[in-house]
């Protein structure tokens, strides 16, 4: 019987499971763009137009593929919610039965299982399949183990995919993981390559052009937008990164530096979350140029680690969670997010850099989100849910499934260790290693106290010491908790002092400055 299909922003893929049996010739396609999605954070402006750009070229090639498109854009045909869309496309395809894909977070899935009740239909909520694991095998790790960590449930996936795995069951490369090759500072001269960018066609320009007027809420800049918004430009990214970019990958992934604001990145993040790409053809095109001799072992197993194990072990984590995941906080921490997070404006250069970074251009690599933004956040006590609310809104890639377990779990610890075996905690040292941002700074990481001494110095140690009750016993952190007992009181009095006055002067709406001596 005639149907609808109803296709949400994030399940941009032909091969969806709610469209793998429809039929052009009777079913109906229903997709939206609803106020509320784009209002319920503020979200980057680029986000908002890679997603709704997105979304109407997909819908373009639907209607190629000769299916019916019944498209609630915003501009000429507003709705409110994704509810009150499906509403008025049964008034003009009065069905029996709809079906969709399950959204990709508990807010929406609440109001799709509402639909059944809603309206006189039957639902048909169908799972999510573009993803290596089904939820179940993420429901059987985790069953009966204390601690769920990504290593084992990647290894798993590795097994079971048989991607990077000799005939013989071993890794290929006879080890599991190549992290320790990983940690390569950028050399002075070495400039990594730009990553492909994609000029706007005539759908996303005109959403360029309305979308700051539109989303006064919204957040970042719209100028400079560079995204692929359909399937075959996201293949030449592919394309691109694997040959200009994936070689150093592995070296590079840790590094940070003025030079480049995307590293050797591969900036495909985006393009599978709304299912543009699909996790396994990305997967399998790094291990291709492996086994084909044009990438080192260190850089694919890095790269595939990324999809394959953090980016599968998010979602199965995220789910098996609940609804609660993300509402409390371990630490207690309550201080407001301030301001300079919406503007960059703060003399901490690696800070300056990684938050002007995603609020121009709504991408930062893995390292500024975790150990330069998350870490700040971690160790100032901000709010776990105001920071996350930034996360979600700023990122091109960010959807709550994958942006709640990296911000809340990994960065934040604010779950208490479920996903991370400790706090991702650095102090200035860890970022002049591994970074090129605190040679143009005006404070110096070798400083823990005076007016111009690195902020993260002092606040790690403040952050050790008000929650040594809660980590103290953490065998991970037994080296950090032991220097900080070995220091004298006077050392320890300065550090907290030091950190203290510069919390002050943040709570006070101030923007930290070092203070000049003399
Ligand atoms: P690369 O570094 O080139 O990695 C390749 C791919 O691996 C990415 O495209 C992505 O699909 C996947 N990947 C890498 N790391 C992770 C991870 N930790 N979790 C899930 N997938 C991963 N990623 C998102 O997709 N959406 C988010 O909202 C998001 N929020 C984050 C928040 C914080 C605090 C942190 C620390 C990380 C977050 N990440 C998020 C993970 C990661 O930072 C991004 O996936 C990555 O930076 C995207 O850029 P890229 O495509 O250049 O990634
Ligand atoms: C994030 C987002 C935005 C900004 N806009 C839309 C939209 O117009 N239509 C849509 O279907 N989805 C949008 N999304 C994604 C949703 O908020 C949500 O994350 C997904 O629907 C979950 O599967
Ligand atoms: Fe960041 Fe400190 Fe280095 Fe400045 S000195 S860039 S604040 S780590």
């Amino acid at each position: 019987c005639k149907t609808i299909r109803f296709v949400l922003g994030d399940q941009l893929s032909t091969t969806l499971s709610s469209l793998r049996d429809a039929n052009p010739a009777q079913d109906v396609i229903v997709m939206a763009e609803p106020r509320d999605e784009a209002t319920y954070v503020p979200h980057h402006r680029q986000k908002i137009v890679f997603i709704l750009s997105a979304m109407r070229h997909f819908a373009q090639d639907l209607r190629e593929m000769g299916f019916e498109v019944c498209y609630f854009d915003y501009q000429t045909h507003p709705t409110s919610s994704f509810t009150d869309a499906l509403k008025l496309a049964l008034k003009h395809h009065p069905v029996k039965q709809v079906i969709i894909t399950e959204p990709g977070e508990w807010r929406i899935l609440g109001e799709v299982a509402k639909w059944a009740r809603t309206f006189d239909i039957t639902l048909d909520v169908r799972a999510d399949d573009r993803f290596f694991a089904p939820l179940s095998a993420f429901a059987e790790f985790a069953e009966n183990r204390k601690e769920l960590r990504m290593e084992y449930f990647y290894r798993q996936l590795r097994r079971t995919t048989g991607i990077l795995m000799e005939q013989d069951g071993k890794p290929v490369g006879d080890q599991w993981n190549f992290d320790h090759d990983n940690r390569k500072r950028l050399p002075d001269d070495k400039r990594p390559p730009s990553p492909l960018t994609f000029k706007p066609d005539a759908i996303t320009q005109t959403l360029l052009e309305h979308v700051a007027q539109d989303f006064p809420n919204a957040c970042g800049k719209h100028e400079g937008f560079g995204w692929a918004v359909t399937r075959q430009d996201a293949l030449k990214a592919i394309d691109h990164f694997i040959e200009h970019r994936l070689p150093l990958f592995g070296d590079y992934q840790d590094t940070m530096t003025v030079k480049s604001s995307t590293v050797y990145h591969a900036l495909l993040s985006g393009y599978i979350n709304v299912g543009l790409l699909l996790p396994d053809e990305v997967c399998r095109a790094a291990e291709d140029a492996y086994r084909n001799g044009k990438v080192p072992i260190n850089a694919a197993e890095g790269f595939i680690r990324q999809i394959l194990g953090w980016r599968e072990y998010v979602r199965g984590l995220y789910w098996h969670m609940g609804r609660d995941y993300g509402k409390s906080s371990y630490f207690d921490a309550r201080r407001p997010l301030p301001a300079f997070f919406w503007n960059g404006d703060i003399a901490m250069n690696c800070l300056h850099h990684a938050i002007t970074e995603t609020l121009d251009n709504a991408y930062a690599h893995h390292i500024q989100r975790l150990m330069v933004i998350g870490n700040f956040a971690l160790l100032s006590g901000l709010d776990p849910k105001e920071v996350c609310e930034w996360y979600l809104a700023v990122y091109i890639d960010a959807f709550e499934w994958v942006e709640l377990p990296n911000t809340y779990g990994m960065a934040l610890y604010a779950d208490g260790g479920k996903m991370a075996s400790k706090p991702y905690a650095a102090s200035g040292k860890y970022i002049n290693r591994m970074s090129d941002y605190c040679s143009d700074c005006q404070y110096n990481p070798n400083k823990n106290t005076g007016p111009d001494a690195c902020p993260f110095n002092a606040l790690y140690w403040h952050f050790l010491d008000r929650n040594a009750e809660k980590l103290g016993n953490n065998p991970r952190l037994g080296m950090p908790y032991r220097n900080w007992s070995s220091m004298n009181g006077n050392s320890k009095t300065a550090l907290i002092q030091q950190a203290e006055s510069f919390l002050k002067q943040m709570d006070c709406g101030k923007t930290p400055q070092p203070s000049r001596q003399g």
